[in-house]
């Protein structure tokens, strides 16, 4: 029998005495993090707001001592373990004074036996952290400086490396017990670790389990392994720890993602002599390939899940909030649905996170979105000595089992850039004869994935060309990132690009008006007011800001212009780089846009922002990411109409699109049948006196196809006439509805509601209309619902914006 208690309650923080203020037994959250602590006792000012994370530098050089005291009543017990899921990160553990283990590691889980230390009655346990920066800089020391892309040394130390600041992130390098911890007591045996490999061939399920056993005596055992009404048994010979039982489910349905049908799961549970001790977990059937075979053109980068090609539609994932504790189930829940409602289709688990939480999978294979993990190495060389080695060996062991029995997760990646960094990022003079991570990317991670896993597929990094002596990211060459727009150029630059698989690009822009006020109390707020700049990390994200303007769009004129005016051009820079990729299919097949999300309130790349609000990107997302796309594309002089079908279902139809005058109004149309195969792309090469000239535009029609432009001018030198509609506001149950009817184009219509009630939420953003036409917006909000004054702004600026208003 297996007797589980968490211990979370009671729990005390006090800080070392050199720290600059003093912090006395005050109450601490378990799981949690000293930040989350302090800000609660009212000793620090909130690190999201203005300029506070800057007073804020010391936490990381200090030391924390958690204490907490609870009862135990003596049992017949063999085993009693403390647990602990995740200690951040430099730990020494002491149970009524004596010292039970040490750690040095976040991403691990520790077990400590504590029979020797454990009283009846009363019991006090401590854990004493010392402080990161005091760890990672002696190893440092120790160990000799190696390249990292961010002044700070994340690189010698296991823990989450944007904990030391990103370039999206604030540093709030702290400590605490960030996930659950609790006491187990056991008696005779328990299970130690399952991992159920699931395998799918010609239709035919199987788990085989492989289970280890902790056992205080020894005893033979019997396990039972079951999934879907099917059972296996197997008898344990006394001194036999460990064992391998196939259960084997013939017909299985089938996990998919969400855009490629439905997907079931399945209770697997293994049991141990008749419920000495149970595992339970759901897992699904469904392969996964990665085929990187190298082709004619270089070598392609291609994911089959079920035997089908799957176009990624992906979004790079960052930890979710800053202080990571205050990540409950709710808050993931809601970020994957707003993935999921862009049709997104992939998450990519960026190496500077960390292994995310069980609740995250679970709702991946829940939802129905694919996963691909990196290990948890980011921008920076890594040394290979030890203890680092070892640590990384048992982090990868811990969570390549932790996260076997996930249908959604269907990759492993060794890390993020570091190929990179190595090759072009002028460390080989640096490192001399330093170790930078190959050994982990190219040796160590490969072999452990093949032996803890065995059933997906692992790529040395994102970016990597699969093969050690090309460039790693070589864009005919499997996975690419492209930063060099964004960082250098315009974002028409993407189509100077011709990638086979894009796992990052990204273009910034602030976050909704909202967001932006919950994090600066500037007055006046300007775009480059003190706090707005502290909210800014990018090198020179300003001036990247600001070039992007310039190329495309009237000057500006105030704030509301600049943050109307950036977000707009943020979701047209990926647009276009999506819809081209889309385009190239199936030469390109994928592309991930960094990134999904945000850990605080900041400018940065993401398209949900850190108050969980959508930035006119997700909208765009929306529209690129749909299973059917119109795009228009140049080659050479000419233009080709793009159609891309990603349903199961061919798609035939009329395609109507118009070409109209700079007023908008409309001088020819064309109709065209299109008949398109399924997740089959078609190409239609417009007539020379079908392409627009010189501040012509041309669109589709909007009823029964996505609507899709092209322009011939940007819209700084289009000299559009000045917006002109009415408009109509209906009340609908917990919100009004907009309708906006155009006399005169409106060019990228958006309505900010967020302005007036930061609760509201709209659906839809970023519509161009020319005279005639009409769009109706839903806003969901109480507040405006219920004030007149409110909607009569719903219709006016700032709310309502366009780019010729
Ligand atoms: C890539 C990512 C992140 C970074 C982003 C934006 O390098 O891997 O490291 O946040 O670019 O600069």
């Amino acid at each position: 029998m297996t007797a589980k208690r968490t211990l979370h309650e009671g729990w005390t923080v006090t800080g070392d005495p050199g720290a600059p203020v003093a912090v006395d037994a005050i109450p601490a959250s378990v799981p949690g993090d000293v930040v989350a602590d302090l800000l609660t006792a009212g000793l620090i000012g909130d690190p999201y707001v203005d300029e506070a994370e800057r007073d804020l530098a010391w936490v990381g050089r200090h030391d924390w001592t958690y204490r907490t005291a609870f009862t135990h009543e003596a049992g017949d017990w063999d085993g009693i373990d403390l647990v602990f899921d995740g200690l951040d990160t430099v730990a020494r553990v002491s149970l009524n004074g004596t010292v039970i283990g040490e750690t040095a590691n976040m991403h691990r889980r520790y077990r400590f036996d504590v029979r020797d230390q454990i009283l009846e009655g009363d019991n006090e346990l401590e854990v004493h952290f010392t402080a990161p920066y005091t760890y990672a800089e002696a190893q440092r020391d120790r160990l000799g400086d190696r390249p990292n892309a961010y002044p700070e040394p994340g690189n010698f130390i296991r823990k989450a490396a944007c904990n030391f600041g990103w370039d999206w992130g604030p540093n709030l390098a702290g400590a605490g017990i960030w996930r659950p911890v609790r006491l187990e007591c056991w008696k005779t045996a328990r299970i130690d670790e399952v991992v159920p490999r699931v395998s799918l061939e010609d239709g035919q399920g199987a788990v085989d389990f492989s289970v280890s056993l902790a056992k205080a005596a020894d005893t033979d055992a019997e396990l039972v392994c079951e999934v879907a009404g099917r059972r296996s048994a197997i008898r344990l010979a006394a001194g036999v720890a460990t064992a391998n039982v196939r259960v084997e489910v013939p017909d299985p349905e089938l996990w998919r993602p969400h855009d490629r049908g439905e997907r079931r799961l399945y209770d697997a549970k293994v049991t141990l002599d008749g419920g000495l001790d149970t595992w339970e977990h759901r897992i699904g059937f469904r392969t996964v390939e990665l085929d990187t075979e190298p082709d004619d053109d270089g070598r392609p980068y291609n994911l089959k899940v079920n035997g089908e090609p799957i176009w990624v539609k992906g979004v790079n994932w960052i930890p979710d909030e800053a202080l990571f504790s205050r990540i409950d189930p709710a808050r993931l829940e809601r970020r994957l649905r707003q993935a999921i409602a862009a049709g997104i289709n992939y998450i990519r688990v960026w190496g500077g996170g960390v292994y995310e939480s069980e609740d995250f999978y679970r709702l991946c294979d829940e939802l129905g979105l694919l996963v691909g993990q990196d290990f948890l190495f980011a921008c920076a060389a890594y040394p290979e000595e030890e203890p680092f080695w070892s640590e990384v060996e048992a982090e990868a062991r811990d969570n390549l089992a932790r996260l076997a029995p996930h249908p959604s997760l269907v990759t492993w990646t060794g890390n993020n850039e570091n190929l990179w960094g190595w090759h072009d990022w002028d460390w080989q003079g640096d490192l001399g004869e330093r170790t930078w991570g190959a050994g982990y990317y190219h040796d160590l991670l490969p072999k452990l994935a093949a032996e803890v896993d065995g059933t997906r597929p692992y790529w040395p990094g994102s970016p990597y060309s699969g093969a050690r002596d090309l460039h790693p990211n070589e864009q005919a060459h499997a996975s690419a990132h492209i930063w060099d727009v964004w960082n250098d150029l315009d974002y028409t630059h993407y189509r100077d690009w011709k990638p086979r698989f894009v796992a990052e690009f990204g273009y910034q822009a602030p976050p909704a008006w909202a967001t932006v006020r919950r994090m600066v109390t500037d007055e006046p707020l300007e775009a480059a007011s003190p706090s707005m700049l502290w909210h800014q990390k990018a090198a020179n994200g300003q001036e990247k800001l600001q070039r992007g303007l310039d190329a495309h769009l009237p000057p500006v004129r105030d704030f509301d212009d600049w943050l109307y005016y950036t977000q707009v051009n943020q979701a047209r820079a990926i647009r276009l780089g999506i819809e081209y990729f889309r385009s190239l299919q199936p030469y390109c097949s994928g592309a991930i846009v960094w990134q999904l999300n945000d850990c605080w309130p900041v400018t940065s790349w993401a398209a949900i922002d850190g108050e969980e609000r959508l930035k006119p990107l997700w909208y765009a997302l929306r529209d690129v990411f749909a299973e059917r796309l119109v795009t228009f594309q140049p080659e050479g002089d000419g233009l080709n109409m793009v159609v891309v079908n990603d349903a199961a279902e061919a798609w035939t139809g009329v395609i109507g699109f118009w070409k109209c005058n700079a007023e908008g109004r409309i001088i020819g149309r064309a109709l065209v049948q299109m008949e398109i195969d399924p997740r089959d792309t078609a190409v239609l090469e417009l007539e020379p006196g079908a392409i627009p000239k010189d501040g012509e535009f041309l669109l589709t029609g909007r009823e029964d196809f996505p609507r899709a432009t092209w322009f011939t001018k940007e819209d700084k030198d289009m000299n559009w006439p000045k917006a002109r509609f009415t408009t109509d506001v209906a009340a609908i149950d917990g919100g009004v509805t907009v309708t906006v009817h155009a006399e005169s184009v409106l060019r990228d219509l958006c309505l900010f509601a967020d302005r007036l009630d930061p609760d509201a939420v709209v659906d839809k953003a970023l519509i161009t209309l020319v005279p005639g036409e009409q769009v109706t917006f839903t806003v969901q909000s109480e507040a405006i619902a219920a004030s007149p004054e409110l909607q009569r702004a719903l219709t006016a600026k700032p709310v309502l914006r366009t780019i010729n208003d």
